[in-house]
């Protein structure tokens, strides 16, 4: 039976835009594993109540609920050991998690006050409210004021791309010759990007953006496939 994922979903329900289900689905389709997504928003909390959270990503595989998408890799590189691994070994699983937590901390809020104010564009009208009233408690001011310096923000992205771009240089993908989690973890970074932003981020001769196109082809192009701008 396929796996099933709750995947968080805009007003237009195939615009996929979280992140975190985007290092999921990156993970299923390196596993190579078969899966259908359930389109989810802010107020179906109740629906994913069963897998004791109220945050997307959430698999369901056969009887077993997992949440968060960390350790959806964790159980996916566990339970299909026979399928590609996604972090070649402990060590590969070590300096994954530390890509995790540099995309969370610093990638994803350099791009969370470029993106704020078109995922509210894009939301669907029962969830507006909800996002702006929750994001507005956790930045301390106006979703307005949170994205007013748009130069700054993108030049603060620019930047925290930079130990990236300097990697790519050298090695076509973070985990090496081929991809792995780390690179699934940022690329899903700038899915979320592509799929609310109508401005391109990145220069077209940018290697990073050179390396997102090498992923966008992966696993037959079903990322470029997914509805977004750029
Ligand atoms: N650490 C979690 C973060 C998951 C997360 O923040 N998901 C967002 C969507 S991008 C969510 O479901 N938010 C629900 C809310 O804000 O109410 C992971 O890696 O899966």
């Amino acid at each position: 039976m396929a796996i099933k994922l709750y995947d968080l979903a805009g007003e237009n329900i195939e615009r996929r835009f979280s992140p975190f289900c985007w290092r999921t689905k990156m993970a299923l389709a390196h596993k190579g594993l078969e899966y259908e997504t359930i389109p989810w928003r802010y107020a179906d909390k109740e629906k994913i109540a069963f897998a004791g959270s109220e945050r997307v990503p959430v698999i369901v595989d056969g009887d077993t609920a997992v949440a968060d998408s960390w350790k959806i890799a964790e159980y996916l590189e566990g339970k299909y050991t026979e399928r590609p691994s996604l972090f070649g070994g402990i060590h590969g699983r070590a300096a994954a998690r530390f890509v995790n937590s540099w995309a969370d901390v610093v990638l994803n809020a350099a791009l969370s006050r470029l993106l704020v104010l078109g995922i509210l564009e894009h939301l669907d009208a029962s969830d507006r409210a909800y996002f702006r009233a929750s994001r507005e408690k956790r930045f301390g001011m106006t979703l307005e004021a949170y994205a007013a310096d748009i130069e700054g923000n993108i030049a603060a992205l620019r930047g925290a791309l930079e130990p990236l771009r300097v990697t790519l240089a050298t090695q076509p993908f973070i985990g090496g010759d081929t991809p792995l989690y780390p690179d699934y973890i940022v690329f899903g970074s700038l899915m979320w990007a592509r799929s609310i932003g109508k401005t391109r981020l990145l220069e077209i001769n940018d290697p990073v953006e050179v390396w997102r196109g090498r992923l966008l082809d992966e696993f037959g192009g079903f990322a470029r496939k997914a509805h977004g701008y750029w």
